[in-house]
C-alpha cells in the first residue's frame, strides 16, 4: 500500500475550501493508501495565535477531520507538535534550504507583503512542510491548488539532501483535485477562500449555521448581469458559486445553468445555500457529537504514538546520514 501525508493548519475554522479542495479528498483516498492526516499547529504559529483560540482550533479540527469521515481505524490522525520528530527533522531540512528559494514562495510573499513584523517561521514553513512529509515515506500529497509550489520544493529539498547525504527519502508526488482545487473568497472571486481571511463573510466555515450560510452565500460578490452562467474570465463571482454548487450537488455544472436559466442571482443563491447546509448539517451533526467525546482524545493520543514510531526512524536514518550525534545501532 502507498503512502499518503496531508495536513491542514489549526488557524481558524476549515472552509468549504478546505473541505472541497483537500478534505474530500483525503475521506475517498482513505480506502487505497496507508493515510496520515496532520494538525500542523507548528505551522499555524507562523503568524500571531490567540493561546486559547489555538487550543480550541486544533481540537475542533481534529473533531472536524473525523466528522468529515477520516476512519481511524484507516488513517493516522495526529497533531504535529506532539511527535518532536517534525521539529527534529525541519530544522535539519532548513539546513538544506536556501534562503533564495524559500523568499520566492508566493506563501510566503503573501503573507509578509505589508506586515512590519515577519516572523523567521513563516520564511522556514517550507522546509518543515518538507520535513512533514518526508518522514513516512510519502508516496503522494493531496493538497489544494495553492500548495503547488512547496511541494515542488519538497521534492528539490528531497533529492538534494539523498544527494548530499544517503539516498533516504522517496521523492512524493502531488495530488491536486480536478475540479474544486481552488475555491474562491466569497468577497473577492479573484482571491482564494482562506480560514484566517478577516472578512468572515469571504468564507463559509463548516461550523456556520444556516442563517450565517444563507446570508454570505447572499452578500456574495457576483456582477450586474444577472446571467448564471459558467465563464471564469468575465464572470470569476458566478463561476465560482457555480463550482461549489455542482461539486457540492454532484451536479454538472451546464445542468445546473439550465435550471436557472431566466431565472435571477436571488434564486440561484437561494438554491446553493440549500445544497451547502444540506452538505454540512450531518458533519455538524457528527462534530458536537465528538466534541463532546473522550475518543477524540484517545484517537489522537494513538494517533500520536504510531507517528512517532514511523517519524523517530527517520530522524534517527536523517542523523545518521548528516553526521549529527553518535552513531546509533
Ligand atoms: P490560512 O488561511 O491559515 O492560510 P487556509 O484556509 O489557506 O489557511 P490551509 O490550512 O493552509 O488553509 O490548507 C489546508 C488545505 O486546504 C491545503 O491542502 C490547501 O491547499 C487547501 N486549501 C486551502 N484553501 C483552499 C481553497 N480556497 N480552495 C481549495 N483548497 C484549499
Ligand atoms: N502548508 C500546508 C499545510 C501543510 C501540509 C503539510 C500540507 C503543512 N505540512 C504537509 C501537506 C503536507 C497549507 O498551508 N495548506
Amino acid at each position: 500500500m502507498k503512502t499518503i501525508f496531508s495536513g491542514i493548519q489549526p488557524s481558524g475554522t476549515i472552509t468549504l475550501g478546505n473541505y472541497i479542495g483537500a478534505m474530500k479528498q483525503f475521506v475517498e483516498l482513505q480506502n487505497e493508501y496507508n493515510c496520515y492526516f496532520c494538525i500542523v499547529d507548528q505551522h499555524a504559529i507562523t503568524v500571531p495565535q490567540d493561546r486559547l483560540e489555538l487550543r480550541k482550533n486544533i481540537r475542533s479540527l481534529a473533531a472536524l477531520y473525523l466528522a468529515v469521515g477520516i476512519d481511524p481505524d484507516k488513517s493516522t490522525l495526529f497533531i504535529q507538535s506532539e511527535v518532536p520528530a517534525h521539529a527534529q527533522a525541519g530544522w535539519m531540512m532548513q539546513c538544506v534550504s536556501y534562503i533564495g528559494e524559500l523568499e520566492r514562495m508566493t506563501q510566503f510573499k503573501d503573507k509578509s507583503e505589508g506586515k512590519d513584523a515577519v516572523s523567521a517561521g513563516l520564511l522556514t514553513y517550507p522546509p518543515l512542510m518538507a520535513a512533514d512529509i518526508l518522514l513516512y515515506n510519502t508516496d503522494l500529497v493531496p493538497v489544494g491548488e495553492d500548495q503547488k509550489q512547496h511541494l515542488e520544493l519538497t521534492r528539490d529539498l528531497a533529492e538534494r539532501f539523498n544527494k548530499k547525504y544517503n539516498d533516504i527519502f522517496t521523492i512524493p508526488d502531488v495530488r491536486i483535485a480536478k475540479v474544486g482545487a481552488r475555491v474562491m473568497s466569497l468577497q473577492d472571486p479573484l482571491k482564494k477562500m482562506s480560514k484566517s481571511d478577516p472578512n468572515k463573510k469571504s468564507f463559509i466555515s463548516l461550523l456556520d449555521d444556516p442563517k450565517q450560510i444563507e446570508k454570505k452565500i447572499k452578500s456574495a460578490v457576483t456582477d450586474s448581469e444577472g446571467i448564471v452562467k459558467y465563464d471564469k474570465e468575465n464572470k470569476p463571482g458566478v463561476s465560482n458559486l457555480l463550482s461549489i454548487y455542482s461539486i457540492l450537488s454532484g451536479k454538472p455544472v451546464a445542468e445546473i445553468e439550465n435550471v436557472y436559466e431566466g431565472k435571477g442571482y436571488g434564486d440561484f443563491k437561494a438554491g446553493l445555500a440549500e445544497v451547502v447546509i444540506h452538505t454540512i448539517k450531518p458533519i455538524q451533526d457528527k462534530y458536537y457529537e465528538l466534541m463532546e467525546s473522550q475518543e477524540l482524545d484517545d484517537i489522537l493520543d494513538q494517533g500520536a504514538e504510531k507517528a512517532r514510531k514511523v517519524a523517530n526512524k527517520m530522524v534517527g536514518k536523517m542523523e545518521n546520514a548528516i553526521g549529527l550525534g553518535r552513531k546509533r545501532k
